[in-house]
């Protein structure tokens, strides 16, 4: 009879060996199935409320990432002086330069409406964002900014024109 218990004991260490593997790789699939979400919802929300965003790439991100954008909640005057990231000057990173490469915008503004500019300093053709509204793709004919992808140099608020 001395057999028996040596059987169980056997099979109960097994059991139990699996049993940290299977939660593991459950724990691991959750993270995982959060960062395949679709990015380009995700990236709208990155653009905080009352500011007006840009990013270098269409869907709402620069080179995959939506909190790689520029924006303002005032204006500004000439993108150049920006590259793509939160609160990157220009040369600080390397995904580009925010002048005449932004392909998609959204304004997240509360109150008033956002011009978007051709030049620098509110010159050359201008753009219309009604608040809280975007363009998820400046180069095709869709949407509300269609002729801008690749120029676009300078952005305001309504009240800060002129
Ligand atoms: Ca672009
Ligand atoms: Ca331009």
């Amino acid at each position: 009879m001395s057999s028996i218990p040596t059987h169980r004991q056997t099979h109960l260490k097994t059991a139990r060996s699996r049993v940290p593997a299977l939660i593991l790789g459950a724990a691991l699939a959750v993270p995982l199935a959060l960062a395949s979400a679709p990015a380009a919802s995700a990236a709208v929300s990155d653009c905080p409320s009352g500011a007006t965003c840009i990013w270098r790439d269409a869907n709402y991100q620069t080179a995959g990432v939506g909190s790689r954008r520029v924006q303002y909640y005032s204006h500004i005057g000439n993108f150049g002086f920006w590259d793509y990231g939160p609160s990157a000057v220009s040369g600080m990173i390397p995904w580009g330069n925010a002048n005449d490469s932004a392909s998609s915008v959204y304004n997240n503004g509360n109150y008033e409406r956002s011009y978007l500019f051709e030049h620098a300093n509110e010159k050359g053709r201008r753009w219309t964002l009604l608040k809280k509204t975007g363009d998820a793709n400046l180069s095709d004919s869709s949407g509300h900014v269609v002729g801008a992808n690749d120029i676009l140099s300078s952005g305001y608020f309504e009240s800060m024109v002129g």
